[in-house]
């Protein structure tokens, strides 16, 4: 039986958060059997759905209790190298790879070998990535509170059950923003507001454009259960527990709002150009249900502030390359189920400087972004695809060059060359092979403004992995002793 005791609650419901520490590290070869031994320990810190799920009556046993909601979480992961490490060999997918197949399996092989195929660049002149995500990282234990105070006293007891069992590789603090700012990210949006429901969990899932109305199987997020390709062929241990890929994101964010500033047409809203990048304000409005100006009050309310969807003939309103399209692009692949995700990410870095506003560049010293992390029970279908196959693929949404029927509302259909070019890469995550040129077709609210050069990136992989995060139970029966 399903029972979101048993899942961590990352996954499914998401800890709460004003903090949140990521600590990668390195089972010591000699210490394996006594690092067992401690993760048994480590078991019971564990944090449940159940215990951050706003509906408690959904677990027996929590709602006896009647416990508060924890101000401090604890969830683990481990990579493929660190379930070798603890001697879990077998692989949890059942791709058959020949040795001359291109498209290797994410999790099996580790970001770093695959890293390609995001277009990152980790290695040469124009290498991005932080040594320390070149080391092996064999397990990320994430920690999150409603203050640091919080977080590192829960921290301190992690470190002390691991002791000498481990190397920590690197650790991160990310804290949501000041102010008015806390749930929006560093360039000013909002963030976290489209979220897919799961059946079982978000039974009530809020109103939404195509493939948003329906909760989605368990098996998009969680491994072996309905809805997870591989149901079948993966090992009794993997079920509940899901494929998280942690991305660590720096922003050029005064370098962002300078390209705003100096492109946004006459005329229009301040921040016009950045919501056609975005597809929403940054109040959270969808641009589809706000074309001109921003609109707070829908910004905030959940019932409207989802429930929208794109006119696949037209981009006259949302631009066929507005990051929450190209990650998202609902109708316009008719509500596609198998590459959605649950994204728990958290801003880290201090804020904009009046220096870095003055000099409209980023002071390297103050490196600031997000460090991304999402769920989803197939990489392959999940973030690798809508990285890869959309965000950097100037040619999705397909064949909108050639929107169709005569009758259609785009004034002038047609752009890119009409030879199948497309609309170009998503502005906020897209990357080009070797950090080459980035073109986007926007047609803002002044007419068509044709493609234009982006005039760098605004969003850096400095790193990341992929992790297996299991059940509570797979955890303290299987991988600890
Ligand atoms: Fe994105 N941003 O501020 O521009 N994202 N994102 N993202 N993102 C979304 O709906 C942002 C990143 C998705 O269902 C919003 O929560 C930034 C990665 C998906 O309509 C905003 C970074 C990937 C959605 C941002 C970043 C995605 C989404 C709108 C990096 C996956 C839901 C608010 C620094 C590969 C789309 C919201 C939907 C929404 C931003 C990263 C995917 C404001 C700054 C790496 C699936």
């Amino acid at each position: 039986p399903f029972d979101l005791c048993n899942v961590q609650g990352d996954i499914l419901t998401g800890l709460p958060k004003k903090v949140e520490t990521y600590w990668f590290i390195q089972i010591k070869d000699c210490e394996v059997d006594d690092f067992r031994q401690r993760l048994s320990h480590i078991v019971p810190l564990i944090t449940s759905c159940a215990q951050t799920d706003v509906d408690r009556s959904k677990c027996a046993q929590h709602k006896k209790k009647g416990e508060l909601l924890t101000l401090s979480g604890v969830n683990i992961a481990f990579s493929k190298k660190g379930l070798c490490k603890i001697g879990i060999t077998e692989p949890l997918s059942n791709d058959i790879e020949s040795e001359t197949q291109v498209h290797k399996d994410p999790f099996e092989h580790g970001m770093r070998e695959t890293a390609s195929k995001l277009n990152d660049r980790t290695e040469g002149d124009s290498n991005t990535w932080f040594p320390e995500f070149k080391q092996d990282i064999h397990c990320l234990v994430f920690i999150t509170g409603d203050c640091q105070h919080s977080v590192d006293h829960t921290f301190a007891s992690i470190k002390h059950i691991f002791g000498h069992t481990i190397t920590e590789i690197k650790t991160v603090t990310g804290t949501v923003r000041p102010g008015d700012q806390e749930a929006h990210e560093h360039f000013g949006y909002l963030d976290g507001v489209s979220q897919p429901a799961i059946k079982g969990v978000h039974d009530d899932p809020l109103p939404g454009g195509k493939g948003q109305k329906e909760p989605l199987d368990q098996g998009v997020i969680l491994l072996k259960r309905d809805g997870d390709e591989q149901k079948e062929s993966r090992p009794d241990w993997t079920l509940d527990g899901s494929f998280l890929a942690f991305r660590y994101l720096s922003q050029l964010v005064p370098e962002f709002q300078d390209f705003i500033d100096s492109n946004n047409p006459c005329g229009a809203e301040d921040d016009f150009l950045g919501a056609q990048l975005v597809g929403r304000w940054k109040s959270g409005a969808p641009i589809v249900l706000a074309p001109h100006s921003d609109n707070p009050k829908l910004g905030k309310d959940r019932d409207a502030n989802n429930n929208f969807d794109y006119d696949i003939h037209s981009q006259k309103i949302c631009p066929f390359v507005a990051h929450t399209r190209k990650t998202n692009p609902r109708a316009d692949l008719d509500g596609p189920t198998k590459n959605r995700i649950l994204r728990r990410g958290i801003t880290f870095g201090p804020e904009v400087t009046k220096e870095e506003k003055k000099n409209k560049c980023t002071d390297p010293a103050n490196d600031r972004g997000l460090l991304f992390k999402c769920y989803q029970s197939n990489i392959k279908n999940g973030f690798e695809f809508i990285q890869n196959s959309w965000a950097n693929n100037p040619t999705f949404p397909f064949l909108k060059f050639n929107p169709g029927p005569p009758t259609s509302v785009d004034p002038k259909p047609g752009f890119g060359n009409g030879e199948g070019e497309g609309p170009g890469f998503d502005p906020i995550i897209g990357q080009a092979v070797d950090g080459g040129e980035r073109l986007i077709d926007i047609k803002g609210g002044n007419g068509h403004r044709g493609k234009i050069g982006l005039p760098t990136e605004w969003v850096i992989s400095k790193g990341g992995e992929y992790f297996f995060s299991p059940s509570i139970s797979t955890l303290r029966d299987v991988f600890a002793v």
